[in-house]
């Protein structure tokens, strides 16, 4: 019969529609056009009037069938819309996105640009690989000089039997280069990794940071040496600092120096980490050697000038009371995320 198959029909094509439906707006629609007082279905019952009762029975019968499985259908589909909905919760304020923040290795060369800045240095860059005249050679540390042991070197395998690279060794490699670059007068720190082919405990890295400093001019001397190291400490450590001058031996300054700070522990009482001495050793310095100046071209007659230069991690370490250098190098988030 045929109002039998068109039932049918209409049941099939609402089935495919409703479960395609997206949003309450399409839900509406196809509950108006099969469900709605306009619908097929709602017009249905004028369309058997003339039939029989044996048919109006069958008809009806799958007629109440279906009308009750589309109102089936539309609830479904409107129960479904409801959940997305629910998952698209619009005033979710959603997962927070994690921050990044600077290692408190960038921080500390931030910082200490800015203190060297202030007192009146350049903040020059320098390489990682580097010759070994730079190095060495123009530093006064010549080959099989027995100074070269100072410093365990990783060398650059040499193919091509020319001049020898090397990662540097310490920072001060920077001096000669930079006074033939800028000339002088000059004030310049440069800071950064260097690299010595070492074991590592907690206070050795084969890998660690230094900062080095030079200022070259007509009366550059220890007494402005003094002042600048004692003022970069003081607004490094945000403290009043002592600091203190002994003999050392570098081959590139002469007289040498070693720079102690008063502990910043104890306030120079005498603790476990300044080994009840009261003074904590933190840099070499000196006025730069002769022989550095001349390598560099330059009239030492005329113009003299102070180094400096300390290890960066070693000062970190202090301030922040961290007691093992691996984990400064480390990208562990424990520790990254507690500066
Ligand atoms: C030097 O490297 C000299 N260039 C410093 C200098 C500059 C002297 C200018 C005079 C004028 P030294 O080898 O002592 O010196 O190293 C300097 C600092 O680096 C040390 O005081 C220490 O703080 C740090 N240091 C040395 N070896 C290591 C290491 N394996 N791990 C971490 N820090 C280190």
């Amino acid at each position: 019969m045929r109002l039998i198959e068109d039932l049918k029909k209409i049941f099939q094509e609402a089935e495919n529609k409703f479960q395609d439906v997206k949003n309450d707006k399409e839900l509406e629609e196809l509950r108006i056009k099969y469900l709605g007082r306009k619908s097929y279905l709602a017009n249905f019952p004028s369309l058997i009037k003339n039939l029989s009762l044996e048919e109006k029975k069958e008809v009806g019968k799958l007629y109440n069938d279906i009308k009750k499985r589309i109102e089936e259908l539309y609830k479904q589909a409107k129960n479904l819309i409801k959940e997305e909905e629910i998952k698209f919760d619009f005033d979710d304020p959603g997962e927070e996105i994690e921050q990044g923040r600077k290692h408190l290795i960038s921080q500390t060369f931030e910082k200490v640009s800015k203190i060297f800045l202030e007192i009146g240095f350049s903040i020059v860059d320098f390489n990682q690989i580097v010759s070994e005249k730079e190095n060495f050679d123009y530093l006064n540390i010549p080959v099989n000089h027995p100074a070269r042991d100072l410093w365990d070197t990783l060398w650059i395998k040499n193919i091509k039997n020319e001049e020898r690279y090397l990662f540097r060794t310490h920072t001060s490699c920077f001096q000669v280069p930079i006074i033939k670059k800028i000339g002088v007068p000059l004030r310049a720190i440069v800071y950064g990794k260097v690299f010595r082919y070492e074991a590592t405990d907690r206070t050795h890295d084969f890998e660690f940071l230094q900062l080095d400093g030079i200022s070259v001019s007509e009366d550059s001397n220890l007494a402005h040496l003094k002042y600048v190291t004692r003022r970069f400490f003081q607004l490094f450590f945000d403290k009043e600092i002592s600091i203190r001058l002994r003999p050392g031996y570098f081959p590139f300054v002469e007289p040498g120096l070693e720079i102690d700070i008063g502990c910043i522990f104890c306030n120079q009482k005498g603790c476990q980490v300044c080994k009840k001495s009261g003074f904590i050793e933190v840099a070499g310095a000196g006025m730069i050697h002769s022989f550095v100046l001349k390598s560099a071209g330059i009239d030492f007659k005329k113009y003299q000038g102070y180094a400096f230069g300390f290890g960066l991690d070693r000062l970190i370490m202090l301030k922040h009371g961290i007691n093992d250098i691996r984990i400064l190098h480390s990208s562990d988030l424990r520790f990254i995320k507690q500066f």
